[in-house]
C-alpha cells in the first residue's frame, strides 16, 4: 500500500543563483509554463530582481518544488542571503557562452553557504544557452568578421548608442587613438553584432527588432560583449574577482547606462584603472579564437566544473545532484532541468544539519 501522506508534501524551496543575464529568470518561468499556462517569459535590459517562488509541480501536482531565481546583480547580494538562508537547496546557473563569468555565479552560491549549515545539502549546476553556444561556432567567421568590420569603421566614424535615463538620448563617441578602452570596445562589439544580426531595433526596448542568429537575444548581446571585451582588454593592475563583480553590475553596456569604469570604481575599489586595448592588435584569428577557447564552454568545461564542485563538500557541505546542459527553447532540456529538479526534491531530504562551515573565495580555491 502506498503512503498517501507523502503525496502531498512540498520538498525543495530551491534558490536559483548566477550571474546577471545568466538565464535565470527565463528557465525558471519556462520550466513553471509546464505547468502553469499563464506562465511567460519577457525579455528586459533591466535584469530582474524577485523575491517570490516559482512552482514546479511534478507527477500530476502531488509533489512540487519553489524556485526563486534571485536578481543576479551585485546589488541583490543581500536579497540573496537572505533568500537564501531558507533555501532547501540551491541551482547555480552558468552561461555556456560566458564562461569567464561562471566564477561569479559560484561565489553567489559560496556566499551564501555559511548561512545554511547543512552536509549533504543539495546544488545542481544548469549550464544554460547550449543553442547559442552552438550556432556561435557554426557562425564563428562571420561573427569575427562583423566585429572586425565594426572595429574598422570605428576608426573612421563615430560611435552611436542610446543611453537610458529618463529618455534614451542618442549620444556619439569617438575614438581617440588605437589605444581603446575597455567601455568604448565594449559598445562597438555591441553595435556591430547587433547591425548583422538583428533588424528593425527600437532603442531601449529589449523585446522589439527581429533577431537574425537564432537564440541571439538582445540581451545575450551584451552579455556576450562584456565578456569578449573583458578577454581582449589587458588589465594591469585590480582584483580580478573584484573586476568580475564590477562588469556584473549591470545589463546594458556602461555607456548605455551612462556609467564609466571611474563611476564603478566607487563600487569596485580594488578593480583598478580601466583596462584597454590597443585595436590594431585585434585580428580575426584573435577574435575567433578569444570566443570559442575563453567564452564558450565545452563538455569538458563543463565536467571539469562540475568535478571541482564535487571537491568542496568538507568546505560546503555541498552535495551536487548532478548538472545539466541546456537550451530553453527545446523541450528535452526543459525536461531534463525537470527531472533534476525533482531529484533534488529527493536529495533535499537527506541534508542534515552541522555546525562547521565556513566562508571562502572561489577564485582561490578553484580558478
Ligand atoms: N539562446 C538562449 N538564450 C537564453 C537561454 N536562456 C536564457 N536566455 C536568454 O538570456 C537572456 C537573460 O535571461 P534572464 O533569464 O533574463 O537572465 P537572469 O539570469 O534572470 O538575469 P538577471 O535577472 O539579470 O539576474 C535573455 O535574453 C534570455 O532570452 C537559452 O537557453 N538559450
Ligand atoms: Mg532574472
Amino acid at each position: 500500500m502506498s503512503d498517501t501522506r507523502e503525496e502531498s508534501i512540498n520538498a525543495g524551496r530551491l534558490l536559483v543563483v548566477g550571474t546577471q543575464g545568466g538565464g535565470k529568470t527565463a528557465l525558471v518561468t519556462k520550466l513553471a509554463a509546464r505547468t502553469d499556462q499563464s506562465m511567460s517569459y519577457e525579455e528586459d535590459f533591466g535584469g530582474t530582481i524577485e523575491t517570490e517562488y516559482l512552482r514546479l509541480s511534478f507527477d500530476e501536482g502531488r509533489f512540487f518544488s519553489l524556485l526563486l531565481p534571485v536578481g543576479g546583480q551585485e546589488k541583490w547580494q543581500k536579497l540573496r542571503e537572505r533568500f537564501g538562508s531558507t533555501a532547501e537547496g540551491m541551482i547555480i546557473v552558468l552561461d555556456s557562452c560566458t564562461k569567464k563569468f561562471w566564477v561569479n555565479s559560484l561565489s553567489q552560491a559560496t556566499s551564501i553557504s555559511s548561512f545554511l549549515p547543512y552536509d549533504n545539502y543539495p546544488i545542481a549546476p544548469v549550464v544554460t544557452k547550449r543553442d547559442l553556444n552552438e550556432i556561435i561556432r557554426k557562425e564563428i567567421d562571420n561573427f569575427a568578421q562583423t566585429i572586425i568590420d565594426g572595429l574598422e569603421q570605428a576608426k573612421t566614424s563615430p560611435i552611436v548608442y542610446y543611453s537610458r535615463g529618463f529618455r534614451i538620448t542618442e549620444r556619439k563617441v569617438e575614438l581617440l587613438g588605437e589605444i581603446v578602452p575597455f567601455t568604448i570596445l565594449e559598445q562597438i562589439i555591441i553595435n556591430s553584432l547587433e547591425s548583422k544580426y538583428f533588424t528593425g531595433l527600437v532603442p531601449g526596448n529589449a523585446q522589439k527588432g527581429k533577431v537574425l542568429l537564432p537564440g541571439f537575444s538582445l540581451v545575450n548581446c551584451r552579455i556576450l560583449g562584456r565578456a569578449l571585451t573583458q578577454e581582449l582588454c589587458t588589465t594591469t593592475e585590480g582584483d580580478q574577482m573584484e573586476i568580475l563583480s564590477l562588469l556584473n553590475d549591470m545589463r546594458p553596456s556602461m555607456l548605455e547606462l551612462d556609467t564609466n569604469w571611474v563611476d564603478l570604481l566607487q563600487k569596485y575599489p580594488k578593480a583598478g584603472a580601466e583596462p584597454q586595448v590597443n585595436i590594431n592588435d585585434l585580428s580575426l584569428e584573435v577574435i575567433q579564437d578569444t570566443i570559442l577557447n575563453n567564452l564558450l564552454a565545452s563538455d569538458a568545461d563543463i565536467s571539469d566544473f562540475v568535478s571541482k564542485l564535487g571537491t568542496l563538500n568538507p568546505k560546503t557541505g555541498w552535495r551536487v545532484s548532478g548538472y545539466e546542459h541546456i537550451s530553453i527553447f527545446e523541450d528535452e532540456g526543459l525536461g531534463s532541468a525537470a527531472t533534476l529538479i525533482r531529484k533534488m526534491m529527493v536529495d533535499v531530504k537527506e541534508s542534515v544539519r552541522v555546525d562547521k562551515f565556513n566562508v571562502f573565495n572561489p577564485i582561490e580555491e578553484l580558478f
